[in-house]
């Protein structure tokens, strides 16, 4: 590694505003997780960092949505992410999250030091301000009508139909989304990053100083560059996230991007605090890994957070002055799920949590799938298929394969037993001389963060180990020539043993496995090329089966889940429209619907879903049969009312008179919600 001492890498913290899936593990899970493996078993001095993004707008969205506080939203799902991640496996020092206090404190912290240090300029700007509820509305918060293609319902930030980046100011008839009102220009006093002042300093630390990133970082920060940088707000008029340290600032919080990158700093904080005894990190230990100028700091991204971390928060840490800047920023392109964008809101996403209780043990399946096809250079696709052929075809019928047939080779010949090498044919030499040459190819890939490919020319062992027991046939020979199969036995348990070493960043849990069955210890990377790491005579244990066939009827259970989302997202889109056409007056004043109060309630036998109910309409007691029966307890209906239409025809279900129906809302899953006045009402008023 040359110049550096140890290595500090960074994962981008998941926003805590749902859980994690396949996308997020194959852009920056799965890939930093095998490079701190592998650097571990290098011996070398490494962190992990990970944490929770846990402040911004989207998460105050979901948490006024549902009804309950943002603290709520982002306790929910950081629970629930931590969890996923441990039991996939992706080896975390430390997973905090920016609502910690000690987040708080060091966001605060270098916010006050730049500003204290004049790296800030302040700045007075109008902005929509929501008269009723008396705040200002982030640009999320206001929706109008796309002054580029005419979409009605197109955010502050940006157009979801077109895709054009806008500010609020840009909207046609702009709508605050808190109370529906228009929302009124108000001057507003924000403090601003001057990138700037930073551009000659960014291109030649990037520009000229970083040509070996990666293209698509490269050619990103270029373009940000050259077209041109400009001052960056880092407040915003908003509850919820880290205060702005300053008196002048009531009410105002921290841009979430301003504060989410320092998170990493804080996490590594986290992490000293609690391996000191006494709980707070006195030697201040944290500081080797982001001041010292011999640590390597990476950050592991998606390619949509390139200009946050390769630009803004670099510039941040330069104005700070005492920081580290990162030395490479790894950032992978896009995974799509079965041809289509991976979406959180509709639900389009093999959800990580879902995919370990319903393939339980196979964590590593889904690291070697997301390996394989990573979307390194380009956008890629995860198909249920493609998972089935890669585990059918290269996981068990290659690796499993190879390592299974070895090891019951040798417990049928030798009871488990290591047997001794005689002497080497050229064949045996040259298969043991490619170990090494595998190993110089898997390091040579790794250190460009070339993950597919590492993990291929990793596979190229278990290949090679194929190879020769296919070519060698040992079970031809065993009864003429004895001498000569302990020979190639012991060559493919040196190859199993490698493989061990080879794959254990990749596949961590099966590499376990395979070791238990070897009856052999965790190698570090350096035994990787020793072909004599199993000595003769070593006793083994019996073997079992290191990788199993996924059938059809599994991966066709994960397409049926696919459609039926297709379907209810298509469903919901179809209800979201004014589906039916205009009607006079005349025809709504025909329906009776009058407010009644429900007397008695009891399930109508043998049925799922209805409810047999008597209500008082104010002018007389009638019973109806309603299909509710799935969402209501007849206990928690009585004296509850209802708005019910009077003059339908009366129908007879199963056998029950029903005399009117009972007006529901229903959600987007079908599920209904009886629709009732919001206040008590006299029974037989009339709904108009
Ligand atoms: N939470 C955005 C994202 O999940 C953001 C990353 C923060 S990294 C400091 O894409
Ligand atoms: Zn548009």
């Amino acid at each position: 590694m040359g110049e550096f001492k140890r290595t500090l890498i960074t994962t981008a913290l998941p926003y805590a505003n749902g859980p994690i899936h396949i996308g997020h593990l194959a852009g920056v899970y799965v890939p930093a997780d095998i490079y701190a493996r592998y650097l571990r078993l290098k011996n070398e001095d490494v962190l992990l960092i990970g944490g929770s993004d846990e402040h911004g707008v989207p998460i105050t969205l979901k948490a006024k949505n549902e009804g309950i506080t943002p603290q709520d939203v982002v306790d929910k799902f950081h629970a629930i992410i931590k969890k996923s991640f441990k039991d996939f496996g992706i080896s975390f020092d430390v997973y905090s999250r920016t609502s910690a206090k000690v987040h708080h404190e060091t966001a605060t912290e270098i916010f006050k030091k730049l500003y204290d240090t004049g790296k800030l300029v302040e700045k007075t700007s109008e902005q929509y301000y929501d008269e009723e509820n008396q705040q200002f509305l982030a640009d999320r918060y206001i929706i109008g009508t796309c002054p580029k293609c005419g979409f009605e319902r197109a955010y502050g930030d940006q157009c979801e139909s077109c895709g054009t980046s806008l500010s609020p100011t840009e909207l046609i008839d702009p709508t605050s989304m808190i109370s529906g009102n228009q929302p009124v220009l108000k001057e507003t006093k924000h403090w601003y990053l001057p990138l700037n002042e930073y551009e000659p300093w960014l291109k030649e630390w990037i520009l000229e100083g970083h040509k070996e990133w990666k293209p698509n970082v490269y050619g990103q920060c270029k373009s940000w560059i050259d077209s041109g940088l400009q001052p960056r707000a880092v407040t915003r008029d908003l509850k919820w996230g880290v205060p702005v340290p300053l008196e002048e600032a009531k009410g105002k919080v921290l841009y979430v991007w301003f504060d989410a990158p320092i998170g990493y700093i804080s996490a590594t904080k986290e992490l000293f605090n609690s391996r000191s005894p006494s709980g707070k990190d006195e030697e201040g230990l944290w500081e080797k890994y982001w001041k010292d100028p011999e640590t390597r700091l990476l950050h592991f991204i998606g390619k949509d957070n390139i200009v946050f971390h390769c630009i803004i928060f670099p510039t941040v840490l330069k104005a700070e002055g005492t920081y580290n800047l990162p030395e490479n920023v790894p950032a992978n392109e896009f995974l799509n799920l079965e041809n289509d964008k991976i979406s959180t809101s509709r639900n389009w996403a093999v959800w990580l949590h879902e995919y370990l209780e319903e393939f339980p043990g196979k964590e590593d399946v889904l690291k070697y799938v997301l390996t394989a096809n990573a979307p390194e250079t380009k956008d890629n696709d995860f198909t249920w298929k493609d998972f089935q052929a890669r585990n059918n075809n290269e996981l068990v019928a290659i690796l499993g394969n190879f390592v299974n047939r070895a090891l019951v080779l040798t417990q049928k010949y030798f009871d488990g037993k290591v047997p001794a090498r005689g002497e080497l044919s050229n064949y045996d030499s040259e298969t043991l001389a490619a170990i090494s040459t595998i190993k110089s190819d898997v390091e040579k890939s790794l250190s460009s963060f070339r993950f597919r490919e590492a993990l291929k020319n990793a596979m190229d062992l278990a290949r090679l180990g194929n190879k020769y027991l296919a070519d060698e046939e040992p079970w031809k020979i065993w009864k003429t020539d004895s001498k000569r199969v302990e020979t190639i036995l012991n060559v493919c348990l040196q190859i199993t043993a490698n493989l061990t070493v080879c794959l254990e960043p990749f596949l961590p849990f099966s590499m376990e496995k395979l070791r238990g069955f070897l009856n052999f210890g965790k190698q570090e990377w350096s035994q990787f090329g020793n072909t004599n790491l199993l000595a003769a005579g070593h006793q083994m244990n019996t073997p079992e089966l290191l990788f199993e066939k996924i059938e059809d009827s599994v991966i066709e259970a994960q397409l049926q889940k696919l459609l039926d989302t297709k379907k209810a997202n298509e469903l919901a889109e179809a209800k979201a429209k004014p589906a039916k056409e205009s009607i006079e007056f005349e025809d709504f004043g025909k329906m009776d619907i009058r407010v009644g109060t429900v007397l008695e309630a009891e399930k109508v036998a043998k049925t799922k879903k209805l409810l047999k109910l008597k209500i008082d309409t104010g002018f007389d007691k009638r019973t109806v049969v309603s299909g509710i029966a799935e969402y209501y307890e007849p206990e928690d209906l009585i004296g509850k009312q209802v708005s019910i239409l009077v003059n339908l025809e009366p129908k007879k279900l199963r056998g029950i008179e029903s005399q009117g129906m009972i007006l529901c809302a229903e959600n987007a899953d079908g599920s209904l919600s009886i629709v009732s006045p919001d206040q008590k009402i006299k029974n037989g008023s009339e709904v108009k």
